[in-house]
């Protein structure tokens, strides 16, 4: 029982630092993107944010491993002798790159509230993921609240004029687009991420280090690709000023925060959490960068909220898989954390 109750302040206490890390993220890094003037690569960010969250998770594992010794073994056992795992958490980690990707160009054309709330999106995306890849099946109250979720989505957008002083040219379109592709990449990363995790008893650290190491390949392709010429002329660290690290710090805690969520409660939960975050990141817009709240905004958000309510009351019963999968492979807490 108290293991129970310490178990649960536990969820509690990681959603609520994921959910308070996600709204500053978002808020911070929309401000290095729209007020600095020497501007960062965003793509050299994502390299570093996924060495860092590698850095932090070597650090997890060797103080569960206990030794330094035993954690080289462990890293052996499921780094270099483990090639088919390593290629299965590549495919997570070229999605979410992509997805990290989009958020630095969504959020460098669009506002943080509006990024956040229309990037609640991924929760019908993350239900369809859920339907074709754990097999699960959701309710017409729980399909309906997903198209009350889009009607408020929709009515986020109808936001006729900026109010948010940027010194920065700005494509909301293209803002938009990113967000599409970051709402599929996050919903398939993370049930893809949460049904790997969840299928074995092979360690979050583990994981999260199996996933990194190709993070690190696959973002660094990603300088070369989009900055290369321009990086190998300004510097890879061109424009990093204590903002830009704020941004990766905030990034990497957000990210290793999420893993533990995932692990100990589902992609569905951590919905729940997001729709904290708008209200916070909302209420930040408005005495940060001075944005007026329309009435459209407002009542967007509103049911947008409403509809996350909904989706999530009945989708408790059905997520038993998911609870049971996570009793299953639960180790002691002390162990994990
Ligand atoms: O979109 P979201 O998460 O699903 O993205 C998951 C983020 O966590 C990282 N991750 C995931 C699994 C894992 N084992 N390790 C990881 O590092 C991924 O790389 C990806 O960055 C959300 O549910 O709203 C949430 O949103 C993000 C972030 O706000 C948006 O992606 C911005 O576009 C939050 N990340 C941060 O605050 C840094 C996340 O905590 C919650």
């Amino acid at each position: 029982m108290a293991t129970e109750n310490v178990s649960l302040l536990f969820k509690l206490y990681c959603l609520t630092v994921m959910t308070v890390v996600a709204a500053t993220y978002i808020v911070v890094l929309r401000y290095t993107r729209t007020v600095l003037t020497e501007m960062y690569f965003a793509t050299t960010a994502v390299c570093i944010t996924e060495v860092l969250k590698l850095i932090l998770s070597l650090g997890m594992l060797t103080r569960d491993v206990g030794s330094l010794r035993g954690t080289l073994s462990t890293l052996y056992e499921h780094i270099l002798r483990s090639p088919k795992e390593m290629l299965k958490l590549s495919i997570p980690s070229v999605v979410y790159a992509v997805q990290n990707n989009m958020a630095f160009v969504a959020l460098s054309n669009l506002d943080a509230a509006v990024y956040q709330v229309t990037y609640q999106l991924k929760i019908p995306s993350t239900a369809l993921c859920t339907v074709f890849m754990l097999n699960r099946s959701l309710n017409k109250l729980q399909w309906l609240s997903v198209f009350m979720l889009c009607a408020g989505v929709t009515l986020v957008q109808w936001k006729p004029m900026e109010t948010t002083k940027v010194q920065v040219t700005q494509n909301p379109v293209l803002g938009f687009v990113a967000i599409a592709i970051a709402v599929l990449c996050s919903g398939f990363a993370g049930v893809y991420f949460e049904k790997v995790l969840k299928a074995s008893d092979t360690s979050l650290w583990i994981r999260n280090i199996q996933m990194y190491i190709s993070g690190i390949v696959i973002t660094a392709f990603g300088v070369y690709l989009n900055d290369g010429a321009q990086v190998l002329e300004k510097g890879f660290f061109f424009g990093y000023t204590h903002w830009v690290w704020i941004v990766i710090l905030l990034a990497s805690l957000g990210g290793l925060y999420t893993s533990v969520v995932v692990k100990y409660t589902d992609n569905i939960m951590k919905g729940f959490s997001a729709a904290a975050a708008i209200v916070i990141s909302t209420a930040a817009s408005v005495l940060l960068f001075g944005l007026q709240l329309t009435l459209n905004f407002v009542a967007g958000t509103i049911l947008v909220c409403v509809s996350i309510y909904y989706y999530g009351l009945p989708k408790q019963n059905t997520s038993t898989f998911v609870q049971s999968e996570v009793e299953k492979h639960k180790e002691p807490l002390v162990n994990n954390v």
